[in-house]
């Protein structure tokens, strides 16, 4: 089965009204090129609601880069309920970015309780996975992705996998510029798939794995071009319109 790209901007924690008005405006324009790939925007919280407004009658869709574990709304200070998300547009939502894991101690366990709430709340949650650089020179890449992996498949079983997108994304080459090498990428995401297989042959084959981690305009054709590479979850490189529609150009 040929599965239809998917290339999402993770925009972190950067943007104002002024730069993602214009950075939008851009994406919107040339995004018309595309019409055989799905393109989405994570923008930071504060702006979904007007990057949203922005995206109306374009075929971009709107993502959040986070959201809270709680099933449901109420007294938890500072988080943002998957309802919430969709209320303002939200089709999509990164889970157990490794910057949330890292930096805001977030569990397998967390992340699998995110994944559930988003598809609870009709979001289709990107599960990010990835070693450290220590896990992979102790050959543990595998161990550590079939990990992550199954903390999401026990708690919400396979078949939400036909809602859900996975990244692989190699810890060590987050915002490092140093990339996966296409044999690098492929060989995890064949494992990633192959992960999915052993508990369903068919939606093995129709998940979606993006590669993410110093994606840019020059490497993205040799990534995309992998057989069991998907498409790109981009950091750095989505907050350059020209680089991100070339991105996109590579993967269509
Ligand atoms: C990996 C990626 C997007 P970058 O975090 O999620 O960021 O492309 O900047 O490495």
């Amino acid at each position: 089965m040929k599965r239809r790209a998917l290339v999402a901007g993770n925009w972190k924690m950067n943007g104002s009204h002024d730069f993602n008005a214009s950075l939008v405006r851009e994406i919107v324009l040339e995004i018309k090129r595309f019409p055989d790939i799905d393109v989405l925007v994570c923008p930071p919280a504060p702006y979904l609601d007007a990057v949203g407004r922005q995206l109306a009658g374009s075929a971009i869709q709107l993502g959040a880069q986070n959201l809270c574990e709680q099933p449901k709304p109420g007294a938890f200070t500072g988080e943002i309920h998957g309802g919430m998300l969709r209320d303002v547009g939200c089709a999509y939502v990164i889970v157990g970015h490794s910057e949330r894991r890292a930096l805001y101690a977030e569990t397998d366990a967390r992340v699998a309780q995110k994944f559930a709430v988003a598809l609870a709340c009709g979001l289709t949650p990107i599960l990010c996975v990835g070693e450290t650089l220590d896990e992979r020179e102790q050959h543990r890449t595998e161990a550590v992705i079939a990990r992550q992996l199954a903390a999401v498949i026990e708690d919400s079983g396979i078949a939400s996998f036909k809602q859900a997108v996975i990244a692989y994304e190699p810890v060590w080459a987050i915002g490092t510029g140093k990339t996966a090498t296409p044999a690098q990428a492929q060989e995890v995401h064949a494992f990633i798939r192959g992960q999915l297989a052993a508990a369903d042959a068919r939606i093995a084959n129709s998940t979606r794995i993006l590669y993410g981690g110093s994606v840019k305009a020059e490497n993205a054709q040799s990534l995309f071009n992998c057989p069991d590479v998907d498409g790109g979850l981009i950091g750095g490189a989505s907050l350059k319109a020209d680089e991100f529609v070339a991105i996109c150009a590579a993967a269509q």
